[in-house]
């Protein structure tokens, strides 16, 4: 298993070939402008209309077959919308009384000691790809600390994928012990000694999607290990799926589907073990994944990954647009890891990302190296107005669309302070826009209203029947509204 190790080096994830993508790196999707082909051995694969990947060309691993994301939306209905939200207040009234450990809910469900609100933290992959070590993590976990950011409620530090032995010793998995010398459960401990929590990941197939151990047929085993180690927080991917647990069409029912059953596998696994872990569904968004998410794990990925690129926001914006409904307590509809402080994104394109995945309560995992975030890009992950929008315990739903337009720029919601406002410019030149206060659920014509700018936490005045500013070329208003 040595030489495998090599050939599949996670460092090479790391890099876009210009010419050619590397073995395993991504090679196509929605907004991916690198290579289209693959080094020599490998194909470029579809995974779904969001990612395209590099396996090798004689491999026998399947992939997972896709439900166009057009068909799977035009299909979605609103029974899942009331089967969701059902789960969730059955649950929820049980929450105060379930204080063991152990206790899984009635319904089968995620485990509700951990995820009512959507996760707030870090993870390697968007930094580092597969180039992990020890060192790396226990980085970013001390910069939670001097950057203030632990303060502000940043709690995980996850690792992504490659952490791993290629191969499981006694049919568990173990941890790479060059990259990770005090082992996962050493690193874990030095992380809670720091008051943070550890996410690990792992993949609802044979094998990652860098082609290390997969859990599929292993979830006991596997949420034990992770149990064991003290980990709080598992990323479960999609990759290597074999052909037997392929889903078989369009499902009306999409709990019927192989998807449902490969990801309930590990609910089932997770809930058996002492340790509360967070469980983080990583399908792309296939599979009406939204429908049934809330049934299985505490969040879950609308869409294929990030780029570092204002085309992957817009994108990604756009799409979670229809489906915030899904969102509540103990299920976040997630729009995948931050790229803030990578590429070349502007700091209107930073705050725009930042205050989407805050209003549509998407999980908010950084993913860059902290140390070289820029101050004004660490005022924007630093926004206590917009991280208590996101993690507020009394109001649940995502700031949604008050008023539709194409693409998706006028949100409204509630919190614990009052109504907010969050309008996106997607366009390319500022402009002046109305906020009109009737258009507004929970707001009125001829009320006066005092409104507050939650960029830069002052107050813009009081106003009747609307509020106009000027709204920069993708950038994002965010405003609470208080009557006067
Ligand atoms: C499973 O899905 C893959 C990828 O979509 C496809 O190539 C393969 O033919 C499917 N296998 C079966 C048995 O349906
Ligand atoms: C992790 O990688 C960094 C950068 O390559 C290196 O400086 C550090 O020593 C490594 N740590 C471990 C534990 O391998
Ligand atoms: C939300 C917003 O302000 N959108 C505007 C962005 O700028 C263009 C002009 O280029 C306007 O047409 C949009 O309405």
């Amino acid at each position: 298993m040595k030489s495998l190790a090599v050939v599949f080096s996670c460092a090479a994830l790391f890099e876009v070939a210009i010419a050619q993508a590397s073995a395993w790196a991504q090679c196509g999707g929605v907004s991916w402008t690198g290579a289209t082909t693959c080094v020599t051995g490998y194909t470029c694969s579809y995974l779904n209309a969001y990612y395209s990947q590099c396996i090798p060309s004689t491999s026998t691993v399947v992939t997972t077959s896709v439900a166009s994301t057009t068909t799977t939306r035009s299909s979605s209905s609103s029974t899942g919308v009331v089967t969701s939200s059902s789960t969730r207040s059955t649950t929820s009234t049980t929450v105060s009384s379930t204080t063991s450990s152990s206790t899984a809910v009635a319904s089968g469900g995620p485990r509700k000691e951990v995820g009512k609100l959507p996760a707030l933290g870090w993870n390697t992959w968007n930094a580092y790809g597969g180039d992990i070590n020890e060192t790396k993590i226990l980085n970013a976990a001390n910069a939670f600390i001097s950057l203030g950011l632990k303060d502000l409620g940043y709690e995980y530090v996850n690792i992504d994928d490659c952490w791993a032995q290629m191969a499981r010793v006694d049919g568990k998995m173990v941890p790479d012990a060059t990259k990770f010398p005090n082992g996962i459960s050493g690193l874990a401990t030095t992380i809670h000694n720091l008051g943070l929590k550890i996410g690990i990941y792992s993949d609802a197939g044979l094998t990652t999607c860098s082609g290390f151990p997969g859990s599929l047929n292993y979830e006991t085993v596997d949420a034990e290990t992770f149990s064991g180690w003290g980990i709080d927080y598992l990323k479960y991917d999609n990759c290597n799926v074999p052909s037997e647990w392929n889903d078989s069409g369009n499902y009306a029912d999409w709990t019927l589907s192989k998807s449902y059953e490969r990801y309930k596998r590990m609910t089932t696994a997770l809930n058996a073990v002492s340790r509360p872990i967070q469980y983080a569904i990583c399908n792309w968004g296939n599979a009406q994944v939204w429908t049934w998410g809330p049934q299985v794990g505490h969040s879950w990925r609308m869409t294929g990954d990030s780029s570092e690129t204002w085309s992957y926001i817009q994108s990604a914006i756009t799409n979670n647009a229809n489906y915030l409904d899904y969102v509540g307590f103990y299920g976040h509809n997630d729009m995948d890891m931050m790229e803030i402080g990578n590429g070349d994104l502007t700091i209107a394109e930073i705050r725009t990302h930042f205050a989407a995945w805050a209003f549509m309560k998407s999980p908010i995992l950084l993913g860059t190296d902290l140390s070289a975030l820029t101050a004004a890009e660490l005022a924007v992950i630093k926004n206590t107005e917009l991280l208590a929008f996101h993690q507020d315990a009394t109001y649940g739903a995502a700031a949604k669309q008050y008023k539709v337009t194409s693409p998706p720029e006028y949100y409204s919601g509630q919190s614990s302070k009052g109504y907010h406002v969050f309008i996106i410019n997607f366009t390319s030149a500022a402009s002046t826009r109305t906020i009109t206060f009737s258009e507004v659920p929970g707001l009125a014509a001829g009320v006066s209203y005092k409104v507050h700018d939650m960029w830069t936490g002052s107050d813009l005045g009081t106003f009747t029947g609307s509020y106009s500013a000027s709204v920069a070329s993708h950038d994002t208003l965010a405003v609470l509204i208080t009557t006067a």
